[in-house]
């Protein structure tokens, strides 16, 4: 048995047998790490220790936090963790909060203590919780205060979940009282590069969610993947964007890429385009982390902010349209880097330098991971073909306890579940997902392209489109659409919109229904609810 500093060995014991796991590879240098490896230690303690203690780490609009600082309120944390809840390496801890200070200080504490941090969506209601308290058995919790009521609501169905504390809140036996008497120092867990860090649930939108499994080391290989080769940020950067911690896009960008590099990250509770922009320009930010959404709809107000501090745009979470991205480049002048991600994966391993761009391509694989095109059997297509996307490199896929990771991983590739398309020269082009492509009267349609040519429409802000059942064809494009406001839906407009697209793209992928709506449904993590779409009575809200 390879060491572990795991006391419960409970993530362990539940990973995927071997043979089910993906292939990993290491080939870059910065990639072999030691066998013995804590990520908040790397991320806090050795900046520290490098002199970087007396820089900020996190800014929000009440004051800065320095890396000493952030290192200080996290050994507190830890040794409450230790000394006050008992917690021995290994077990998990619930972790509910938005983006602010606090939040993030717990995550580092958890993983300091050498126990797993699992974190959730602030969204999430009692009844998902515990799907999730009892798939983890996850015995403690930190929260911030004003989310307790369903953590509370959830915790009298859940035997497991013992111990529960609040912050940013200050009252008697809160975290925050409890750590006033504690030293400022704390042993870290000598933890192994292999020992379960984080347990991330999957947004699914069917089934139970699933829990991904990622080890100290995927922490460190996320943070010298994309950020290194791609964005390349410096000590100088200040990050700022809308991911949740809880997603693993945001555990990336608005916290462990920042200190992996020495930079600051500006922390949000709760963003809207205007906002974010506000952010930008307040904070001076360099680099920004959303979802094509934010960025479309940024683009229509950049206009009344000055964002010169702005230089690198980041974009993942689903397809960026082409439509999109020249909207943000004519409003600032930056190419978008899109970034394809998965939680499974940890983070991006699809991506572009800004100066590589093509047009309509997520990108190409980046450094320390491969990609291709697979059919059904799994065998390799050719380029120009469509077919499955499958990935491999440093981090992969380990389900806790789940039938479903045969189904992501195959013959040692990541299934992600994308339909793709690779060109000749290894860029990858996005079509759908693979249960989302549209057959109809025998074609194969994707809708984010029919979505693609409605947005280059001047009355559209937003758009879905998905295939509904039809007697005759099988299904039917059909695409929903925000118009921009002041414009008025009618009949006449939807045929305006149906002929743009056939003059814009293969005539036969027009949307032959249109239903005019003032929203769309989307997840907490910013991708629009297909499944609701098609599930849509004609005319119902
Ligand atoms: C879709 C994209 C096209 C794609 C994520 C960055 O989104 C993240 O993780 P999830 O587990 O979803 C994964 C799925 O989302 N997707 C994400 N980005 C793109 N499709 N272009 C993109 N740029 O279907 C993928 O399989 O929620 C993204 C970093 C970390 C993440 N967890």
């Amino acid at each position: 048995m390879p060491y572990t500093a795991h006391i419960d060995t409970f993530a362990r014991n539940n990973l995927p047998p071997r043979s089910q796991w993906p292939e990993l590879i290491f080939e870059l240098p910065e990639l072999r790490y030691p066998e013995r490896l804590n990520c908040a230690v790397e991320l806090l303690d050795r900046m520290v220790a490098a002199g970087h203690g007396g820089r900020i780490a996190l800014r929000t609009a009440d004051g800065a936090c320095t890396y000493l600082q952030l290192m200080v309120r996290a050994n507190r944390i830890a040794r409450v963790l230790r000394e006050d809840l008992k917690l021995v390496p290994g077990n998990r801890v619930l972790l509910r909060g938005p983006n602010n200070p606090m939040m993030a200080a717990c995550w580092f504490a958890v993983i300091k203590a050498g126990c797993i941090a699992v974190a959730t969506m602030p969204l999430l209601r009692a009844k998902e919780l515990k799907q999730i308290i009892d798939k983890a058995e996850i015995g403690a919790a930190l929260c911030d205060v004003r989310l307790m009521e369903e953590l509370e609501l959830a915790r009298g169905q859940c035997p497991n979940l013992k111990q529960a504390l609040c912050f940013n809140d200050g009252g008697p036996g809160s975290l925050e009282a409890l750590l006033e008497a504690k030293p400022a120092e704390f042993g870290n867990t000598d933890t192994a590069a292999g020992d379960v860090a984080l347990i991330a649930f999957t947004s699914g939108t069917t089934g139970q969610p699933k829990g991904t499994m990622h080890f100290h080391r995927d922490v460190m290989a996320m943070c010298d993947c994309f950020p290194r080769s791609i964005l390349k940020p410096g000590p100088d950067d200040i990050f700022c964007g809308t991911p949740p911690l809880a997603f693993t896009f945001g555990l990336g960008g608005m916290l462990c890429f920042p200190l992996r590099y020495g930079a600051s990250t500006v922390l949000v509770e709760r963003l809207m385009p205007d906002t974010l922009l506000q952010t930008i320009e307040d904070f001076k930010a360099s680099i920004c982390f959303t979802a094509p959404t934010f960025w479309r709809q940024m683009a229509a107000l950049a206009k009344d902010h000055d964002l010169s501090s702005l230089k690198k745009c980041v974009s993942a979470g689903e397809a960026l349209p082409d439509a999109t991205r020249q909207l943000w480049k004519q409003a600032t002048g930056i190419e978008i880097i899109d970034g394809i991600g998965a939680t499974e994966m940890i983070h991006i391993f699809i991506s572009h330098a800004p100066e590589k761009v093509r047009r309509g391509a997520t990108g190409y694989a980046i450094p320390g991971y491969r990609a291709c095109i697979v059919d059904d059997a799994g065998n390799p297509l050719p380029p120009g073909n469509v077919g499955r996307l499958a990935v491999k490199g440093p981090t992969g896929c380990r389900y806790l306890a789940d039938e479903r990771q045969k189904n992501y991983v195959q013959n040692g590739w990541n299934l992600t579940g994308d339909a793709y398309r690779m060109d000749g020269d290894g860029y990858f082009f996005y079509q759908a997902r693979t249960d989302d492509m549209i057959i109809s009267a025998g074609y194969n349609i994707a809708g984010p392209e029919v979505e693609d040519a409605l947005l280059n429409h001047p009355a559209v802000a937003e758009c879905g489109v998905v295939g509904v059942p039809d007697k005759e064809r099988g299904q039917i494009v059909k695409a929903f659409v925000v118009l921009k406001s002041g414009i008025a839906a009618s009949a006449a407009l939807a045929r305006d919109l149906q002929d743009f697209v056939k003059n814009s793209i293969a005539p036969y992928k027009y949307p032959r229904a249109i239903d005019f709506v003032t929203q769309l449904p989307r997840t907490e993590t910013g991708k629009l609810q297909r499944f609701r779409l098609r599930e849509r009575k004609q005319g119902a809200p």
